[in-house]
Parts: structure tokens; sequence; C-alpha cells
């Protein structure tokens, strides 16, 4: 049985247009977890149009699709392809979820959110030969799940290919987060067993780990075991957290102390009432820059995410927004059109109040303005949003926030990493171009392997230390 399991990409890789190191980052993890549900005989590949060519040519038993937002035209031209050869097509994934009736006339097999138990009993009915037409799971656990196919992963072709994920969701409810729309109907925050995380993690060459778990920190017993299994493991890592788990409690000493390195949080806005509107309750309990210093002082780069165009920005959302990331120091900033995703509260009350500019879902790629914000004009919003990225990775303010580091080495190292990261777009696109992607992961792999000062590593020890006592007690 031969199944072709695709991840379509807005722009063809090598395309003009294309950002190729933004869409090399993480191979595609969804598809490669579910290829662990397939028998042993059946050829399986994975094609992910981001980083490879797909070709159309063949005729597979079955194709298999993840379609997101801004892929979904595409995902649909795919499937109406192959269909039309007589190919058994399934689409899965984020926007099929929350526009099923789009979707429906593009697959012969649809499913509606996390399809780790719903896709082994499509295989048995496909096995039958009598497939229904829409999946939808309702066991909501990663209890026996199969280990992720990464033979199917060409590593070579991803900047990140250690990425992994422990779970699924997150246990905040924010109203512009795909999250609630996708997991409706069950739980929606759960973990995978640690034994078969450390397998997995087996798998994985090299020191470096990247989470890609919406919220690493969500749970904190579980974290907390997670952290010390890995501890023994000489490993270093990335992964995302909200402000209130940083300050809360020790978590994030357990998690420096196994090699956590960079952190990356969802800010969102620095005005508050933009927090409130959104339901980003974890923001506003505790305060955004003390859990900046904590990170400092333990060592761990800040990556900051930002959206702009909520109902309580105005014109001077943006400076004020590039002003403090700067002051805080941290190492990279991410910023964002708010943009709302189908399903989710905030596209409901969007377009109840008829604010919806357009649902050409290509464009919702958190770079445009696609509904009208009410603290000013579209025009201000989408330059504002431009010049903020300028500003942010301007020479100066890269030397501005690289010098609230704590020692000399750590103000060279931010400096190198962040400059590296946006200045140098041209040399990263040449590397992912040329095929040269493992030599670059070196690099940034050696700025994040080195030690980050002789106070953190003082800290490490003592927390390690502590730890230890703690456990004799
Ligand atoms: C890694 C990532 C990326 C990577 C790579 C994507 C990839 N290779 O998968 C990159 C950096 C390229 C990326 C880019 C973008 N991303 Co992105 N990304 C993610 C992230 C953080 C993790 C994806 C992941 O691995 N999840 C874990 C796996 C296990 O889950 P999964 O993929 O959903 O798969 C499960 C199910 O969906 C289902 N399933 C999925 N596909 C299929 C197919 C079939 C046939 C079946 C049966 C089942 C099935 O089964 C899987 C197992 O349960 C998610 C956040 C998240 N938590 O998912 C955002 C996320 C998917 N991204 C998002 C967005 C908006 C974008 C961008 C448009 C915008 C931006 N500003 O960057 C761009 C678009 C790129 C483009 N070319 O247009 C949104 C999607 C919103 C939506 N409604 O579609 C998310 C949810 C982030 C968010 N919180 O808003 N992204
Ligand atoms: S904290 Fe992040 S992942 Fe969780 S609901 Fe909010 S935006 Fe979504």
């Amino acid at each position: 049985m031969k199944v072709k399991m695709i991840l379509p990409s807005l722009l063809e890789s090598g395309s003009p247009g294309q950002r190729p190191i933004k869409y090399s980052l993480f191979p595609p993890l969804g598809l490669a977890t579910l290829a662990g549900h397939f028998p042993e005989n059946w050829d399986i590949e994975l094609v992910d149009q981001h980083v490879m060519t797909l070709s159309l040519n063949d005729e597979p038993d079955l194709v298999m699709i993840e379609v997101y937002i801004t892929n979904s035209y595409r995902a649909y031209e795919i499937a109406d392809h192959y269909r039309a050869k007589g190919v058994k097509v399934i689409l899965g994934g984020l926007h099929v979820t929350s526009m099923l009736a789009e979707a429906l006339e593009h697959g012969d097999a649809l499913f509606i959110g996390p399809a780790d138990h719903s896709f082994p009993e499509f295989l048995k009915d496909f096995k039958n030969g009598h497939v229904k037409k829409v999946y939808h799971s309702k066991t909501r656990n990663l209890n026996r799940i199969p280990l992720i196919r990464r033979d199917l992963i060409q590593r070579y072709r991803y900047l990140v290919p250690n990425s992994l994920v422990v779970s699924r969701g997150c246990p905040h409810h924010c109203n512009f987060c795909y999250k609630d729309a996708f997991f409706e109907g069950g739980k929606s925050f759960y973990t995978q067993q640690i034994e078969d995380v450390l397998e997995d993690i087996g798998q994985l060459p090299g020191k470096h780990l990247y989470f890609l778990d919406d919220h690493l920190l969500g749970n904190t017993p579980y974290s907390k075991q997670l952290f010390r299994e890995i501890k023994g493991m000489n490993r270093l890592f990335q992964g995302a957290s909200t402000v209130d788990a940083i300050l809360r409690g020790n978590l994030i000493d357990h998690a420096v102390s196994a090699g956590l390195r960079s952190i990356f949080i969802g800010f969102e806005s620095i005005n508050s009432s933009s927090l409130i509107s959104s339901n980003k309750k974890q923001n506003l309990s505790y305060k955004s820059e003390d859990a900046i210093k904590k990170l400092r002082d333990l060592g761990v780069r800040v990556n900051g995410s930002f959206v702009f165009g909520l109902d309580g920005d105005g014109p001077d959302v943006f400076d004020r927004t590039v002003d403090w990331a700067v002051n805080q120091g941290l190492t990279t900033a991410t910023f964002h059109i708010a943009t709302p995703y189908p399903g989710t509260a905030f596209y409901k009350s969007i377009e109840k109040q008829g604010r919806l500019i357009h649902k050409k879902w290509d464009l919702y790629d958190t770079r445009q303005v696609v509904f009208k914000p009410i603290g000013m004009s579209e025009y201000q919003l989408k330059q504002g949003y431009d010049k903020a990225y300028q500003d942010f990775y301007k020479w100066s303010n890269i030397l501005s926030s690289a010098k609230v580091q704590l020692n000399i080495q750590d103000i060279v190292r931010q400096f190198s990493y962040s400059a590296g990261w946006k200045k140098l777009e041209p040399l990263w696109n040449f590397l992912v171009q040329s095929g040269s992607l493992p030599y670059a992961r070196k690099v940034l792999e050696s700025i994040l392997d080195s030690k980050v000062s002789n106070k953190v590593n003082d800290r490490r020890d003592t927390i390690n230390l502590i730890n230890h006592k703690k456990e004799l007690a």
C-alpha cells in the first residue's frame, strides 16, 4: 500500500517571495506522528512543500493532507487533483476543524480536532473498505500512541529537526487562539507519558531540543518530572511559556537546571486593556518585567511575541512596544497583526460587529490587516507593524537590547545572536538553498551552547545543590 503525506505550503519552496529560512525551521510533526500508525510494510512518503518539490504525477493509494489556514487553498487544489485521478484523499488539521463545511467538498474523509485516536479508527475502516466522511476525535490522551516516524523526516532540510511536542493544547483560553475551537468537545490540554517522551528524545542525535508545545510549563507536576528526567541526559533545550508560570513556584529553576536556554513568551500586548479583552489573564496577574528579570538572572534568552491591533491599541502602541522590548533586553521579538482565526471567540465577535474585511485565507498570515481595527486605521496598523520590525532590529536597538545583559560575554553573545538572526537573512536563505543548513545549525547551536555567564553557572550549581539536598532530605 502506498501512502503520500503532504504538508502544502502557501508559496512553493524556491518561489519568489518565499522566505526560505522561516519555512525551513521545523519538520511536519503532526503528519510524522500519525505515520507511526501505519503497518510496517506500507510504503510511506512524507512531502513538506515548504522545503521540497511536490510532484503530482503519481497515483498513491491514499493521500493525507495537513490543512492550516494559509495553506488551505493550496491544500484543496492538491486534494482535487488527486481525487480527479480516483485517489482517496483525507484532510485534517486546524483549518479543517474550524471550516468543516468548506473542506467537505475536497476530501473523502475529514478529521476534526487532534487525530491521535481517530486516525487508527480510520485506518481500520480504510482496510475494510468503508470509510466515514467525518472522524471526530473523542478520546483525548496520548497514551500508547506510536513513536513519531522520524525516519520519514529529511533532517538536513531543517534548521531545527530536533523539534518535539510532549503535550497537546494549553491550560489557558485566550480569545484569539486556535486552541479552544480545535479541542472543542473534549479535553484541551493533556500530556504524553514521560517514558514515551524519553524514547522519542533517544531518537534525536546531538544535544539541542526544541519543544513546540504551546505551554511547556503548563502542568507543573508533569513538567517537573520531565525536567528531572532530562537533566541527566546532557541536553539543552528551548520551549514556550506564559508569564505566570515563570514566576509561580520554582518550576523554572528545574527547567534551567535540566538545560533550558531560551524561551518563547507570548507577552501579546503592553496594553492591559488589550490583554483583558483577549482573556489573557495569565499575563495580568504577574508582571512581565519580573519574569524577564528572573529569566535573565537564570541565563535564559527571551523571545517575546506581540500582537498589534487589538481593541485596546492606538497608534502609539508600536513605538511603546518596541521601546519596552528593547529596554527589557529581549533577545528576539516576533510581531503579529491581530488575525481573527475562524472558530475563535475573537473571530466570532469581529464577524458579528461587521469588522471582517475579507475571508481570503491565504492572507491570514498575521502580516496583513484582515479586519477593521478600532483604535487606528488599517493603513496605520500595517505601517506600524512593519516599522516595529524595522525598529526592533535596527543596529542601535540590537546593541541597546544586548547591553541589558549581565556581563560583557552575554552582551556579545546576545548581539551576535539577534544580529545573526535578523540581519543576515540573505545568508540564511543562501544556506537553505545550497543545502548547507546543518552547518548553519552548528553555528546557532554553539551560541546557545556556550555557558551563559559565571553568575548563571554559579546559580545553576546552587540550584542543582539545593535540589540534590532536597532529594536527600
Ligand atoms: C511549527 C509551526 C509552524 C512552522 C512549521 C509548520 C509545520 N511544519 O508543521 C512554521 C514556522 C513554518 C509555521 C508557519 C506559520 N504558522 Co505555524 N505553527 C507551528 C506550531 C507551533 C506547531 C505545529 C505542530 O507541530 N503541532 C503539533 C502537531 C502534533 O499537531 P498538528 O500539526 O496540529 O497535527 C495534529 C492534528 O492537527 C491532526 N492532523 C494534522 N494534519 C492532519 C492531516 C490528516 C490527514 C489527519 C488525518 C490529521 C491531521 O493530527 C495531528 C496529531 O493529532 C503551531 C502551534 C500548534 N500548537 O500546533 C503553529 C500554528 C499551526 N501556526 C499558525 C500560523 C497562523 C502560522 C502562519 C500562518 C503565521 C505566522 N505568523 O507564522 C505561518 C504560515 C506559514 C505559511 N507558509 O503560510 C497557527 C495556525 C492557525 C490556523 N487556524 O490555522 C498555529 C496554530 C499557531 C497559533 N497559535 O496561532 N508554523
Ligand atoms: S497561552 Fe498561548 S497557547 Fe495558551 S490559549 Fe493563550 S495564546 Fe493559546
